[in-house]
């Protein structure tokens, strides 16, 4: 079961540092992650440009021996040239993308084509990236299914049922979750693993949490599953992709830099009662 981070994008005045970046990511695969989702939520994947994205990539293919690649856009031309672009790299095992976004009236068969078209661009396994909350739309799994090519799933959603429902229509098929509140009934139920964005800033435990399962202690991986929640029950309501960036520095113990408006940076204030806040459970989630 694998542990994947959709890993932050640190920004210094508006570019990209691409040196944190890999550092960041050494960082986390030297502690239990087992590979990285460059470009998705926590990434800030829609709000990157193209030639960042494909430095993004760059940096993540160098620094990680596995790496996922999301290249979804509203301007098809984009996602098939970042695909393209991703073969250069042996790190990159797999293509993902949202559904076209925003659009409300697109057909399923139209969503179908966006993705044989992506398929058709690359020799790598496509996967989809499916966030109902995020794109507006579900791709779930009888439409997946219908589209034919593809070879993974990212499923965040609440429901694991909806998750599960991937593997029982297409066993082969790589099926993960991407919801930090469900990192235990994912390994639980014994999916492929999860896109976690808290394995940013305590990857250790996910670690930790995942050997604890497969040793059947499911008391103690529940500790630390409620603990992670009470740090996300705190982090959200300050803008969840501003607050991950200060959990790492709370966790990790080094500045991972800024995201970039309209996503913008937590304020001093809000910085010092986020550290407040997740005082108690920091101490649940050490060793
Ligand atoms: C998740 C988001 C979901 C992680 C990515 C991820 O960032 O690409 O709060 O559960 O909607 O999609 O972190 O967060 P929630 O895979």
């Amino acid at each position: 079961m694998d542990i994947i981070a959709p890993v932050v994008t640190p920004f210094r005045n508006g570019r990209l540092d691409l040196d944190l970046y890999a550092e960041h990511i050494r960082n986390i695969t030297a502690k239990g992650v087992d590979a990285i989702f460059v470009a998705g939520t926590t990434g800030l994947g829609p709000a990157l440009s193209v030639e960042e994205r494909k430095a993004l990539l760059e940096a993540a293919a160098s620094a990680a021996r596995r790496v996922i690649f999301q290249v979804g856009s509203l301007v098809l031309d984009q996602a098939l040239a970042l695909a393209k672009y991703a073969e250069r790299f042996d790190a990159v095992e797999a293509i993902a993308s949202v559904p076209p976004y925003y659009f409300p009236r697109l057909s399923e068969r139209q969503i179908a084509k966006y993705f044989r078209d992506l398929c058709a661009a690359t020799t790598r396994p496509v996967y989809l990236y499916n966030y109902p909350a995020a794109v507006g739309r579900d791709v779930d799994a009888k439409a997946a299914r219908e589209i034919g090519c593809l070879k993974g799933v990212k499923d965040t959603n609440d429901s694991i049922a909806h998750t599960l429902a991937y593997k029982r229509l297409m066993p082969h098929m790589r099926v993960y979750n991407g919801s930090d509140s469900l990192v235990l009934a994912s390994f639980s139920v014994g999916l492929d693993g999860v896109v976690a964005s808290s394995a940013n800033y305590v990857p250790e435990v996910l670690a930790r949490l995942r050997e604890y399962v497969a040793r059947g202690d499911l008391e103690r991986a529940r500790s630390l599953q409620f603990a992670i929640d009470e740090v996300l029950e705190a982090a959200r309501p300050l803008g969840y992709s501003s607050a991950v960036y200060e959990l790492v520095e709370i966790f990790q113990g080094y500045d991972a830099g800024e995201p970039r408006p309209p996503i913008y940076p937590l304020d001093p204030e809000e910085r010092a009662w986020l550290r407040a806040a997740v005082a108690q459970a920091r101490s649940k989630l050490a060793p």
